[in-house]
């Protein structure tokens, strides 16, 4: 579509219709001319000048245009480093039609500019941004001409604006200054409104980048323009439901008229009178949904289904239409529950969604990939249907990264997954003079007004981790300057956002920080003493030193909002990055991937609890088998933690309990290094992604020692009552076949509960089962219910570390390849010898992933399925499959 020609139809980034150009009612339409595509794109002094891609940024123009080669290669993130020093100028011309001209107000809307900017419209500045998640439009009609018309905006280096802003705040300090030597980042990104983490963070590299991230367009009325609607969902009960439906409006003068509001397929409908004052303005109507028309609900994945209904408002003048929109609303209700738990002090900690308490079952989400203008579609399909399919039912959206797409929060709202929101701020303190606040402030109000319309999102939350740096002094504040932080951190969180979002939505709750203490760190003046304290809240528990499967190491707390443990990811996702001499795991390129302090040696401490290091004497091999133990002690390791939360749910033991939260950090990845997530950069799933299909399982067995004895929990995230037992398989190391079988009688274990349903001594458990000992032999373990069906997946515990098990052999696994529907579907079965642990298949570079991974073969045989993600030939499938079980590594 050409620049200039009016659409008739116009369609907002929130899938908004906005209005209906018709020829007869010219007077009322808004025009709206899209100035993405090319652009020119020239540093400061002129020596870089190329084409420019809009939506993008500066770093994937240079890398487009063939100036720079791939910055993920690698040491290139430091190599490019100049790049985010310059300043840069995008610059565009278009055409602007008498008839556009002719409009009573040319706005030119900018959806996202990162960062700091000044607009020029021929030759004469328009106005400028320093905040990345900020909207900004400007009043352009007067300056628009017949012919060319030159858009430029110029970008400050956010490097150096950062450390200017942070220069100019001379009065104190706003810690942390500048991030770990390790992370090889730029320092004071806590003054400047952009990702924070694109200065670099623990598990991503520093990419400060600039450009138009989002799209720019004019956009040209005479009457109104529709901004946003946005709609929430109030009831009593339950049962009553009404739909609070807010327009924002920009008219050009004050504008009567009749709004009609629908609900078509709930059979309901109201028509109001109203006035729109001139100006932007927010208007709020209710439309009560007809009482005999039942309503179907949102429920998170795992807990029903999710029906959406079609919402329509229109306007009219007269009997001219002035406005119209379509969008969908979704019905769900959502309650922060903090009350006393008897036999434990302190307060719950829980979500209820329509009257359900909920256990969330998820990861923490972070940007994924440095430059947002490489997120496509695909990508986050990909990730959020990898989260809907490990069993997840929801993911925090981290606040060192970005607001998401738009797209993020429709595929959330249609798989189910709940999205706790924190507000960008994160480990840092953040300075508080006006303009600050002030552009925080529009930051907020537009945010929300654009999120609030998703039943995917179940709370906001000011801060990543802001409560806990002050409390226990990360950034050794003095005592006596502490009051002074503690005003700054009300003023921000509570006094501006959380202020600003208890106007804007009251249909959710607002979290100060996480972790926190919620209630109980609001009785404190916002900032408890200890936001970590497992009776209240939501934790954060990182321990890379202790063993990782002793459960007793875990904080038995009410909600865990992340934990985790490194891993590496696939070489197939190292090698495109990296060349030969990079292959090993104490390389340059390993210690420069890895931006956490000691990381690369802190994953091979915890393995080394557990397992035999790799010891090939082949260093291609030493390196691939490294990265594997890496990712079976991440998987093993985050099993155990979830496993122990999620079987917590009921208990109070020693006054801590009543979990009901697990949301390990973290899901995705920001480019290929080493990190926590399950999920490494391009989408392949790594053995912990695997796992967590298991350990997120709607019904689950626990097993655990505790004293002498072993223990099997029955953990249901069902409705309904179910009746369960265990049923417990010895196996020795040595034979692919059972020793021996015991049962457990079946015991009712209600929805939402974890139940124990088995508890034995082990010795008596190995007496029984000849000859066995906690060297020789191993546990497996399954849930049946009264029929002697299996429900949920079978699990395993082990009684001593695998390098001390006696008769774990090579397994000589064999793999054949079939062909199960055309290209796409495969069957890869695998024969083994001997009974084999954590036994992982890798197909290298064809994309996809398999039924199952990184199990365990107690009998000789198993076929798991492969999901392809492009066309392939089971020749090909074949050729690449790469199977390592953990005795193939020493
Ligand atoms: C938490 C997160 C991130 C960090 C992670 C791993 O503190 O909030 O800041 O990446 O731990 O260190």
């Amino acid at each position: 579509m050409s620049k200039n020609q009016p659409r008739t139809l116009i369609l907002l980034e929130n899938g908004v219709l906005l209005c209906l150009f018709f020829a007869v009612l010219p007077a009322f339409c808004s025009v709206t001319v899209n100035l993405n595509g090319k652009w020119n794109l020239s540093n400061s002094d002129g020596s870089v000048f190329l084409g420019a891609g809009v939506p993008g940024c500066v770093h994937s123009a240079l890398h487009q245009a063939g100036f720079i080669k791939d910055p993920y290669y690698r040491f290139n993130d430091v190599s490019y480093r100049w790049i985010a020093f310059d300043n840069w100028t995008y610059t565009t011309t278009f055409s602007a039609s008498a008839q556009l001209r002719a409009n009573q107000r040319v706005l030119l809307v900018f959806d996202g500019v990162d960062t700091v900017a000044s607009i020029w419209l021929n030759g004469i500045v328009v106005g400028k941004t320093d905040n990345m998640f900020r909207i900004y439009d400007f009043a352009v009609r007067d300056l628009l001409k017949d012919g060319d018309n030159v858009l430029k905006v110029s970008l400050l280096s956010p490097v150096l604006y950062a450390s200017e802003r942070r220069n100019a705040h001379s009065a104190y300090r706003v810690p942390p200054e500048c991030p770990p030597d390790v992370q090889k980042g730029e320092c004071h990104v806590n003054f400047i409104r952009k990702e924070q983490s694109s200065f670099s963070w623990d598990w991503g590299p520093s990419f400060p980048t600039m450009g138009l991230w989002k799209g720019v367009r004019l956009e040209a009325f005479d009457v109104l323009r529709l901004v946003r609607v946005s709609s929430v969902p109030l009831h009593n009960n339950l049962s009553q439901w009404r739909v609070q439906v807010e327009l924002l409006v920009d008219a050009v003068q004050t504008t009567s008229g009749r709004i009609a509001l629908s609900l078509p397929e709930l059979d309901s409908e109201q028509v109001l009178q109203t006035q729109f004052l001139p100006g932007k303005t927010r208007n709020v109507f209710t439309l009560n949904v007809n009482a005999s028309s039942p309503v179907k609900l949102w429920w998170p994945n795992g807990h029903g289904g999710r029906r959406s209904y079609r919402l329509q408002v229109r306007g009219f003048q007269g009997r001219a239409l002035i406005l119209e929109a379509e969008s969908k609303v979704y019905f769900r209700s959502v309650e922060l529950v903090q009350e006393p738990v008897p036999g434990s002090p302190g307060l719950s900690f829980y979500f209820r969604i329509n009257g359900k308490p909920i256990f969330l079952k998820g990861s923490n989400w972070i940007p994924a990939h440095g430059f947002q203008d490489r997120v496509d579609p695909a990508v986050l399909r990909n990730l959020l249907r990898s989260a809907k399919e490990a069993n997840m039912n929801a993911l925090r959206v981290w606040g060192g990264g970005v607001y998401e797409q738009d797209l993020f929060y429709s595929l959330c709202d249609e798989m189910g997954i709940m999205v706790w929101q924190d507000f960008m701020f994160a480990c840092a303190m953040y300075p508080t003079e006006e303009d600050f606040i002030q552009s925080v402030r529009e930051e907020v109000v537009q945010q929300v007004q654009r999120l609030k319309s998703h039943p995917s999102i179940i709370t906001w939350s000011g801060n990543n981790e802001n409560e806990a740096a002050l409390s226990t002094n990360w950034f050794n504040i003095p005592a006596s300057q502490r009051p002074r932080y503690l005003k700054d951190y009300v003023t921000l969180y509570v006094d501006t956002i959380r202020a600003l979002v208890q106007e804007e939505d009251q249909s959710r709750p607002f979290l100060v920080s996480s972790p926190t203490n919620g209630a109980g760190s609001e009785q404190q003046g916002w900032v408890a003493a200890d936001p970590y304290d497992p009776h209240y809240g939501d934790t954060h528990f990182y321990s890379y030193a202790l063993d990782c499967w002793d459960w007793r190491t875990f904080p038995r707390t009410r909600f865990a909002s992340e934990y985790g443990f490194q891993s590496w990811p696939s070489f197939s996702a190292l090698k495109p990055v990296s060349t030969k001499d990079d292959w090993s795991y104490d390389s340059n390129f390993s210690s420069h991937r890895q931006h956490h302090e000691d990381g690369n040696q802190q994953m091979l401490r915890q393995a080394a609890l557990h397992f035999h290091l790799p010891n090939s004497t082949d260093p291609v091999k030493a390196f691939t088998d490294t990265l594997y133990i890496t990712q079976v002690t991440q998987a093993q390791c985050v099993k155990a933690q979830t496993e122990f939360y999620r079987r917590s749910r009921s208990e109070i033991v020693e006054g801590k309990g009543r979990t009901m939260g697990a949301l390990y950090w973290q899901l995705n990845d920001v480019w290929p290094a080493p990190s926590w997530s399950s999920i490494e950069f391009g989408g392949k799933w790594k053995m912990l992604h695997y796992f967590a299909q298991n350990f997120f399982a709607a019904v689950l067995p626990v097993g655990f020692e505790d004293g002498d004895a072993l223990l099997v929990y029955a953990v249901s995230d069902l409705r309904h009552e179910v009746t369960l037992g265990a049923v417990v398989s010895v196996y020795s190391w040595s034979r692919p076949e059972p020793a021996c079988t015991l049962r457990s009688d079946p015991v009712p274990v209600p929805g939402g509960s974890a139940v124990s349903v088995f508890k034995r001594p082990v010795a008596a458990l190995l007496a029984a089962c000849g000859g066995c000992t906690r060297l020789t032999c191993l546990l497996t373990f399954h849930l049946e219910d009264g029929g002697g069906g299996q429900r949920g997946p079978a699990n395993h515990h082990f009684l001593c570390k695998p390098k001390d098990a006696r008769g774990l052999l090579r397994p000589n696994i064999t793999v054949t390849v079939r062909e199960l529907d055309v290209g796409y579907v495969f069957s890869v079965a695998l024969r083994s010898d001997a009974v084999a642990a954590f036994v992982w298949l890798d197909a290298g570079g064809v994309p996809g992933r398999f039924g199952s991974n990184g199990f365990l073969m107690v009998s000789g045989y198993r076929a798991v399925v492969f999901y392809a993600g492009r066309h392939t030939a089971a020749a090909e499938l074949s050729g690449s499959l790469v199977v390592t079980s953990l005795r193939d590594v020493y």
